[in-house]
């Protein structure tokens, strides 16, 4: 059922009680036809992040999706998981949560000043559409909002436990909005994200299917690939990833 959200933004709302991914959801609705929606649910009875991993997604988190058709390229949209990591870090900070991202859609709480870190909130982008044009791409946020960290997986945390519990209600208005500006403007979606990133800096390791590339995250380009100073061999290369699982 929709319901009223009062939205500064141009999405209609599909509540939830509980759901076994809003991803899934989303997806039936992408191949339906639907634009601007999003599905949003109290509880996730399988909730999935990537290469099919569970998402813990208890009652009291913010489990959605959004469903869009953006007229843009496959290239491009590793932009808009950057720029939900971005909308969701900057709702995050605005509840008093020192909030940050690891790349690519990691929103995470720094611990220490080791580039140590635990888990906020995650993102699956998923998507449909010919080599030159997108047809569908659902964005998965998973935030962990008012619930204990200690019933979750080890490394993550909680807005309760960084801050205090949220309105829900309000964080994903301010959540889409943000997104919204951010899907306007891709091109300050880069800038932000590298205020917020934690890797920059960071010696990574990058596991793709080509394989792993260690060395230094020196940047990140126009297009969201994350490029890395390797210190293999004598002379020092640069290697851009624009996919793969990091790790710091
Ligand atoms: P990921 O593959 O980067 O992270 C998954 C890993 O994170 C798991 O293997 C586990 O170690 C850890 N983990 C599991 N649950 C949590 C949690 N609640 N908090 C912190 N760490 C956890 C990240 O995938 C992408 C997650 C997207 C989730 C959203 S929720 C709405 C939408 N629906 C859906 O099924 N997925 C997306």
């Amino acid at each position: 059922p929709a319901v009223e959200f009062g939205l500064d933004a141009p999405f209609t709302v599909e509540f939830h009680d509980a759901v076994e991914s809003t991803n899934a959801v989303a997806r039936e609705r992408a191949t339906d036809g639907a634009s601007d929606l999003v599905v949003l649910a109290d509880e996730q009875t399988g909730g999935r992040g990537r290469l099919d991993r569970e998402w813990s997604s208890p009652s009291g988190g913010i489990w959605l999706s959004i469903v869009t058709r953006p007229s843009i390229t496959p290239a491009r949209a590793p932009l808009y998981t950057l720029a939900a990591a971005v909308a969701t870090a900057e709702t995050a900070r605005e509840a008093g949560v020192d909030a940050r991202i690891k790349w690519p859609n990691d929103v995470v709480v720094p611990v220490g000043e080791n580039g140590d870190y635990r888990k906020l909130a995650g993102i699956l982008t998923e998507m449909e559409g010919e080599t030159d044009r997108v047809a569908w791409l659902t964005v998965g946020i998973g935030v962990n909002a008012n619930i204990d960290a200690d019933t979750l997986p080890a490394g993550a945390t909680t807005v309760r436990d960084e801050a205090a519990d949220v309105d829900r209600r309000r964080f994903v208005q301010r959540l889409l909005e943000t997104f919204d500006d951010a899907r306007t403007d891709l091109e300050a979606v880069v800038p932000a994200w590298r205020e917020l990133a934690l890797t920059l800096g960071q010696r990574v390791r990058v596991d793709r299917p080509a394989g792993a590339v260690v060395g230094e995250a020196v940047d990140i380009t126009a297009a969201g690939a994350l490029v890395i100073e390797t210190d293999a061999g004598e002379e020092r290369t640069t290697v851009t990833v624009s996919a793969g699982d990091c790790e710091h």
